[in-house]
């Protein structure tokens, strides 16, 4: 899923002050050399009727906005930033794994959750806008697809307050006929060129010869477009925080498919990375395996914990569990193995995360 919260500078200036719900409401960065002078921010959906929107300038909003009673206000980042901490923080429950991207939006894994199901997803989907929206007051828009690609397009389908589901056999015909520079990476000269090629849709783009396209925009790129048209993609969600994460990587004895052998050299793994975790008074909520095969590829394999912890047995346990799975689903036998742990908590923003909870 990917939800994207609405409006949203402007919808936390009416979730703080409900009269002005039905003004046109503009936020706006003031640059101060004139009193009309700068950005657009973003506008509620009242003001953009008005064709007001992210990125004009605060004097054509005001030209447009004219005899409308319109409210403008300037951005208050901090206000705004508590108030996605708290959406966040309701969100990341209904999700396998969470990533937040940027102030307004968050990928959600939902997988397992729903076990495979879109009818699942859907009441899921519809679930978290009704809680979101009691507790904290902020609606979104969702949109459910197979990927991350999709459920990126899908969410802007229907906005605001909306909830758009792709199942994989409707990708195609959902993606096809949208304008090719819905498509992430195609911006104004790549759809310019894609035009002057005769591709407009995103059908055109997945109809067209990918030799072609990797002659034209460079292999990797037009490999991408080539999937991405088709709605391919296979980017998983990165819990957030996973940047910040503690490893250990070290060679075996000798090349195997021993569990044993292998969970002899994650042990030590596991002990140096404790010392580590203590030392920084963290706790973590991911455990990762990595194994170099005896062909030097890299395999990687993760475990989202239940909730954050710091137990030694709980690593070695998830650890082992991993390369058990691991060893069953791949043939070659492995040369080195890693640990490593992501997504960690500290005690105190533990702490902040419950009475914020308490609060709502
Ligand atoms: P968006 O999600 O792009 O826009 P939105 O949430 O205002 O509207 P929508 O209902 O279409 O999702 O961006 C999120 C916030 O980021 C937006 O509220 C304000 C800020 N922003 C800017 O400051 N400048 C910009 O040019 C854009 C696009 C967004
Ligand atoms: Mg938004």
């Amino acid at each position: 899923m990917l939800v994207d919260l609405d409006y949203f500078f402007a919808q936390c200036e009416e979730l703080r002050n409900p009269s002005l719900k039905d003004k046109p409401v503009v936020v706006g960065v003031y640059s101060g050399r004139t009193a009309d002078s700068g950005a657009v921010s973003t506008a509620n959906y009242v003001a953009r009727k008005f064709g007001v929107k992210s990125g004009i300038s605060l004097f054509l909003a005001k030209k447009r906005l004219e005899g409308a009673e319109a409210v403008f206000l300037p951005v208050n980042h901090d206000f705004y930033e508590q108030i996605s901490d708290r959406v966040m923080q309701a969100l990341r429950g209904y999700a396998d794994s969470f990533e937040q991207v940027g102030i307004d939006e968050a990928y959600l894994d939902v997988t397992q959750k729903i076990q495979g199901s879109f009818e699942a997803a859907t009441d899921l989907a519809q679930k978290m806008k009704n809680d979101v929206k009691n507790q904290v007051g902020i609606t979104f828009s969702v949109g459910i697809g197979p990927n991350k690609l999709v459920a990126k397009i899908a969410s802007e389908n229907q906005k605001p307050d909306g909830l758009t589901v792709v199942k994989p056999e409707e990708v195609e015909r959902f993606l096809s006929p949208l304008p090719v520079d819905r498509l992430i990476g195609v911006g104004r000269k790549t759809s310019a060129k894609m035009d002057s090629l005769g591709i407009k849709t995103i059908g055109d783009l997945a109809n067209y010869d990918v030799q072609r396209l990797m002659q034209i925009f460079g292999k990797s790129l037009g490999i991408y477009f080539h999937n991405a048209a088709k709605g391919v993609d296979n980017e998983p969600v990165q819990e957030t925080g996973e940047a910040e994460s503690i490893s250990r990587i070290s060679t075996l004895k000798e090349n195997t498919r021993d569990l044993a052998l292998i969970l002899e050299k994650t042990s030590q793994l596991i002990e140096d990375i404790y010392k580590e975790l203590v030392q920084r008074g963290i706790s973590f909520k991911q455990v990762g395996i990595i194994a170099i095969m005896t062909d030097l590829s890299a395999r990687s394999r993760s475990q989202t914990l239940e909730m954050p912890t710091s137990d030694i047995a709980v690593l070695a346990k998830t650890v082992s569990i991993l390369f058990e799975k691991f060893l069953d689903e791949s043939e070659l036998e492995i040369r080195r193995v890693g640990v490593k742990i992501s997504n960690f908590a500290k005690e105190e923003t533990e702490q902040k995360q419950l009475t914020s909870f308490f609060q709502n």
